[in-house]
């Protein structure tokens, strides 16, 4: 269970980080599990990565092609069962929940970019904001390796989940087009706009509310929660080693409800 304070932290941000959360028997097991199909694919071998011969893609490597159908491995969704779940379902005030993918989903992503910076590309949310409708699931994130910052974390706004909470449902396509009316984001998602290290270091203001860029990164068995309304993208991973997270995604059955069963 959480805090009364943790719970006004994710309240208020949207996003919150619980360090060690996880059993790390259960974290070693999902860790092995990737590692092996990395090395059937020759990513891994002899306790180091081989990425010399990847290729440096402008765009990441899927996924799927580096490490196969990861979907089938139970060792990702036995991380969630218990403590996680009990959380989730106490941040979403006890109501039930739908969880589409029990094994949920790995976010890979080599080590093949020079510089990081806070991307103006990409970012999106994963359900469309509904009318009437506060907090529509959570997001879980942790770690199957050591991320450093600047090593491929996904990065959030966090206060997003303030804005555009009306009587009108927005599409995820079109949200990025609503947020761009404040300035704030207009910044953050055009090519242009200098200092887009400052979006971490700098809290901006929107209709009252405080923005601020956060970056996933943590230790393996560490968790972050995420309200769904947050936006959030992909960010480059300038590190030595892959980027390994997992994620899975906890919608409220009446949201789910109305975005995929109407
Ligand atoms: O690869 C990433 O960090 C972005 C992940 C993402 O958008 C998601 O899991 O919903
Ligand atoms: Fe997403």
């Amino acid at each position: 269970m959480v805090t009364e304070q943790q719970m006004q932290i994710f309240q208020n941000r949207g996003i919150l980080f619980l360090p060690k959360l996880l059993d790390p028997v259960k974290v070693r097991l999902a860790s092995l599990a990737i590692l092996s199909r990395a090395e059937k694919n020759g990513l891994w071998k002899n306790d180091s990565w081989q990425l010399s011969n990847r290729p440096d893609t402008p765009v990441p490597e899927a996924v799927s092609k580096l490490l196969g159908r990861t979907n089938t491995e139970d060792s990702l969704g036995d991380l969630c069962e218990g403590i996680v779940e009990s959380i989730i379902l106490q941040l979403l005030g006890g109501c039930t929940y739908h969880s589409p993918i029990r094994n949920g989903q790995i976010l890979f992503t080599l080590p093949k970019a020079d510089n990081w910076n806070v991307p103006y590309a990409n970012w999106h949310l994963d359900i469309a904001r509904l009318p009437d409708m506060g907090l529509p699931g959570v997001q879980f994130f942790t770690f199957l390796n050591q991320v450093k910052p600047g090593g491929g974390g996904t990065l959030v706004v966090a206060g997003s989940h303030l804005l555009l909470n009306g009587n009108e449902m927005i599409k995820s396509k079109n949200v990025r087009g609503r947020l761009k009316k404040w300035d704030y984001f207009k910044k953050l998602m055009q090519p242009g706009t200098s200092d887009r290290l400052e979006f971490l270091s700098n809290p901006g203001e929107v209709e009252g509310h405080q923005m601020q860029v956060v970056e996933m990164h943590g230790n393996p068995a560490d968790v972050y929660l995420m309200d769904m309304r947050l936006i959030h993208t992909i960010s480059p991973n300038t590190a030595k080693v892959p980027r390994i997270m997992m994620t899975k995604r906890y919608f409220l059955k009446d949201a789910y409800d109305q975005v995929y069963q109407d």
